[in-house]
């Protein structure tokens, strides 16, 4: 830790962060374990009294680093967080945050913590690609309105033209644990084709919620490719026709799964 200084604020974690990491060549580095090698989430808790974005370099194993953007905020002891993916391997890994040679002198950038986790992602329905369904708002000023995901999710996906189709961006290939946030008010098991990347299709089976706008979580493994992939879930397709029974879906939520 060069040329930075710790300092005390009740508004920071533990009540201490560093600051001064603004000033040319500041860098911190943190000793990271990992259970097994593969993508993890990394959030950074910083402060940017500047007035003005700041970019630092996040490094990882004295890897390439990879530009980290910090928005300003009220002060150098005021945080905000951002959230990144870093590849780790099992066991120690350092982890750099550096300002760099070309950086503006300035006292006014600080760091409060990392917090490193398995990787998972959410990606909300309402906001995919949406064939012949509507999206329904739940209205929070409503007691009797249904909680979902970002206050929305998709209904109505009931013809041989309706889908959702969610584009997400894997930060490896390999398997991922999908965990569907659906609804099911039928009162027997639903179905939807499941397709990865134009796959043929596979089934889900959708028990039965409590009734429609009470979710439910369903888990199924996909094989995900490295960068952009395709997942749709669908009531029909030409290939199989219409699924069994009716289901309304919130968000996927995607978890790596080590090997
Ligand atoms: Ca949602």
């Amino acid at each position: 830790m060069t040329p930075a200084q710790k300092m005390a604020s009740t508004a920071a974690s533990d009540g201490m962060y560093v600051r001064g990491l603004g000033r040319k060549n500041s860098h911190v580095t943190f000793l990271v374990f990992a259970p097994k090698p593969g993508p993890y989430g990394l959030t950074i808790r910083y402060g940017n009294g500047t007035g003005s974005e700041v970019t630092q370099q996040l490094a990882v194993n004295g890897g390439t680093g990879v530009p980290v953007s910090y928005q300003p905020t009220a002060g150098p002891d005021t945080f905000a967080t951002l959230h990144s993916t870093v590849q780790l391997r099992a066991g120690l890994n350092l982890i750099r945050l550096s300002q760099g040679a070309q950086a503006a002198a300035t006292d006014l950038v600080s760091l409060d913590y990392i917090e490193v986790r398995p990787y998972r992602a959410r990606y909300e329905a309402e906001q995919a690609r949406i064939s012949d369904a509507n999206i329904t708002i739940s209205d929070p000023n409503n007691f009797f309105s249904t909680y979902s995901s970002n206050g929305a999710y998709v209904a109505q996906i009931n013809n041989l033209d309706s889908y959702v189709d969610f584009t997400v961006n894997a930060p490896v290939g390999g398997t991922y644990r999908m965990i569907i946030h659906y609804t099911n008010g039928t009162k027997v098991d639903s179905q939807q084709g499941l397709s990865v990347n134009s796959e043929p299709f596979t089934f889900v089976t959708y028990p039965a919620t409590q009734g429609w706008g009470l979710f439910g979580l369903l888990d199924v493994n996909v094989q995900l490719q490295n960068g952009i992939n395709h997942i749709r879930l669908a009531k029909g397709d030409p290939s199989f026709g219409l699924a069994v029974g009716y289901a309304e879906l919130d968000c996927i939520d995607l978890e790596y799964v080590y090997p």
